[in-house]
């Protein structure tokens, strides 16, 4: 089993009440607290049917995204890097979850420094290399320092490029398997994916559901639960949790 695709705990961080408040690229409206309270709840639920064990943080009402954990820190078997993410409203909240994977699980923990951005939504970790997406919200100097971190962890960093208006990188792509990116034509064509399988999202299904179908095809176990609130604010299923097995 792959470390990158197998995981055994989760640290998660309830909705906020400010969540109205929220980042978005795009508005198409206010996300509903309590239906994301409720998808929320299916989420570590199913986290927990994986036999995954989670870790639920209080919500922080003065970070309106801090239910995105994932943007805030790296988790490797090796140890944890805290992010700076390239959201100035969100800097607060890498700092606030900076504690938790060394005081949970024992994890060494680095933090990123003053003129490197990098949010953990552009990090796509396989077997094989650590992908960081260059984008709006993470750049060189970012990729740079976190090429410069992992590298004694025993990961190799590779830059993508993520295509204009795609935030972050892993709205456009993910990994079902250690071997296999399921991505949009436009991020594959960025580059960076040629030793991987990939399975197309079918275009114009940037959000849902065809993908379900292929995924079966391909023999996968699927299991559907709602996001819709959060891709309000461009928050796709990976973005509530930070996954990762600790190492010996
Ligand atoms: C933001 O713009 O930062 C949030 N509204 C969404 C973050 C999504 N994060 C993720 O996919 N890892």
């Amino acid at each position: 089993m792959s470390f990158s695709t197998h995981f055994t705990r989760a640290i998660t961080r309830r909705p906020a009440a400010s969540i109205t408040r929220g980042l978005r690229a795009m508005d198409t409206g206010s996300p509903d607290l309590t239906l994301m309270q409720a998808h929320h709840a299916d989420y570590i639920a199913t986290l927990r049917e994986t036999g995954t064990v989670v870790i639920e943080l209080p919500p922080l009402e003065a970070y309106p995204d801090n239910v995105f954990v994932e943007d805030t820190a790296l988790c490797l078997p090796q140890g944890a890097i805290v992010m700076r993410p390239g959201a100035p409203s969100r800097l607060g909240e890498a700092a606030e979850m900076a504690p938790h994977p060394q005081a949970r699980h024992g994890q060494e923990v680095a933090v990123s420094e003053a003129q490197s951005h990098t949010e953990g939504g552009d990090i796509l970790v396989t077997e094989a290399e650590v992908l960081v997406g260059r984008s709006a919200r993470t750049n060189a100097a970012g990729i740079a320092e976190l090429t410069r971190l992992v590298t004694p962890w025993g990961h190799k960093g590779a830059e993508v490029q993520t295509p204009p208006g795609v935030l972050p990188f892993k709205t456009d792509c993910s990994l079902p398997d250690a071997g296999t990116i399921l991505s949009t034509a436009r991020q594959s064509a960025s580059g960076g994916f040629a030793r991987y399988r990939l399975i197309d999202i079918p275009k114009a299904e940037k959000a849902a559901a065809n993908i379900r179908d292929r995924l079966v095809a391909a023999g996968y176990k699927v299991r559907e639960i709602g996001n819709s609130e959060c891709a309000k604010l461009d928050g796709a299923m990976s973005c509530p949790s930070l996954r990762f097995t600790p190492g010996p």
